[in-house]
C-alpha cells in the first residue's frame, strides 16, 4: 500500500483514539467532580506503527484486504489503573456505555501468558464519524495496574532489542519479575481501603480548597476589600487546622455569606 492509501486508511484510527482517549479521560474527570476515587488512574492511546501492522500480517497470514477485519489493535487504548479490582470495574463500566459494543474480552490476569503478561483486554466495536459517514472500527482497550504496565512496558522493549528471541536467562527473570508483580499487586490491593480513604480525602480538600477561593474571589466583587480580608484570614486560619469537617463547615458558611450577597443584590 502507498503512503497516502495508508495515511487514508489510518485515519479514522486516529479519530477513533482521539475521541476514545478524551471520553475515558472524562470519566476520570466525572469522578473527580463528585470527590470519588476513580477506578481509571490514566488513560493514553495510540494508532498502531504501519511497521507492527505489517508485521503482525506477515505472522498471522492476514492479507491486505483482510487488514481491517483481522488485525483488532490498529487502535489501541491503555487505561491504567491503582488496583486490580479496578480493572473489572472499568471493564464493566466499558461494557455498559451506549457508545461502543463489546466484540470479546481477553483475561490475561487468571489466564497469564506464557511470558508472563499480565493484563485484561476488551475489543470494542466503535463508530466514527468520516466525510462519506459513519464507520464502524475495532479498538483495543488494555487495562492494567500500574505494576503490570511497568513489566509489559520493559518485556516489550527487550522483545523488541532482541526481535522477539530474548535469551533464556532473561526470560526466566522476567517470568520471576511477573510473580513479583502478582505479589506486589496482591498486597497494594490488601490496603486498597486505606488508599482510598486517603486519597478521597485529598480530592476533596482540593477540591473545598478551590470552591472557597473562586467564592473570595466572587466577593470581591460584591463586598468591600476590609471585609473579604477578613474572610481570607478565617480562611487560612482553618487551612493550617489541617482538619476536614472544619474545612467542609467553613465552605457551607461561606456559601451562606455569599448566597446573602447575592440576595442582596436582586
Ligand atoms: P504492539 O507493539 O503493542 O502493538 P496473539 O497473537 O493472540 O498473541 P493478538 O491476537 O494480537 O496476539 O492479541 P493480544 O494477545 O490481545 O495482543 C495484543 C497486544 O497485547 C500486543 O500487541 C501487545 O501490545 C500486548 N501483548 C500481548 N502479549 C504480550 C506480551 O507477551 N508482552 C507484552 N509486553 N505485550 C503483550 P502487539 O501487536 O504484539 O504489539
Amino acid at each position: 500500500m502507498e503512503t497516502g492509501l495508508w495515511k487514508k486508511t489510518l485515519a479514522p484510527y486516529e479519530l477513533a483514539v482521539e475521541e476514545l482517549t478524551a471520553k475515558f479521560r472524562h470519566v476520570i474527570k466525572e469522578y473527580h467532580i463528585r470527590n470519588e476515587y476513580s477506578p481509571i488512574e490514566r488513560v493514553t492511546g495510540r494508532v498502531k506503527s504501519v511497521s507492527s501492522i505489517l508485521d503482525k500480517m506477515h505472522r498471522k497470514n492476514i492479507p491486505l484486504e483482510q487488514l481491517e477485519e483481522k488485525i483488532d489493535d490498529i487502535a489501541g487504548i491503555r487505561i491504567i489503573c491503582q488496583f486490580e479490582e479496578d480493572i473489572y470495574k472499568v471493564s464493566n463500566l466499558i461494557s455498559r456505555r451506549s457508545d461502543m459494543v463489546v466484540k470479546e474480552k481477553k483475561d490475561y490476569l487468571t489466564h497469564v501468558k506464557e511470558s508472563g503478561y499480565r493484563s485484561y483486554h476488551v475489543v470494542v466495536y466503535y463508530v466514527v464519524e468520516t466525510l462519506h459517514g459513519p464507520k464502524q472500527i475495532m479498538a483495543e482497550i488494555q487495562i492494567r495496574t500500574m505494576a503490570m504496565n511497568f513489566w509489559a512496558t520493559i518485556e516489550h522493549s527487550l522483545q523488541y532489542k532482541y526481535r522477539g528471541e530474548i535469551p533464556p536467562n532473561v526470560t526466566q527473570r522476567l517470568s520471576a519479575a511477573s510473580r513479583t508483580i502478582i505479589d506486589l499487586d496482591s498486597e497494594m490491593s490488601s490496603v486498597r481501603d486505606v488508599i482510598i480513604d486517603a486519597q478521597n480525602s485529598s480530592l476533596l480538600q482540593n477540591n473545598l480548597v478551590r470552591d472557597i477561593l473562586m467564592t473570595i474571589e466572587n466577593l470581591y466583587k460584591v463586598t468591600t476589600e476590609r471585609e473579604v480580608k477578613k474572610i481570607q484570614d478565617e480562611f487560612l486560619r482553618i487551612f493550617k487546622m489541617n482538619d476536614l469537617d472544619e474545612l467542609e463547615r467553613f465552605h457551607r458558611e461561606l456559601d451562606i455569606i455569599a448566597e446573602g450577597y447575592r440576595v442582596q443584590q436582586i
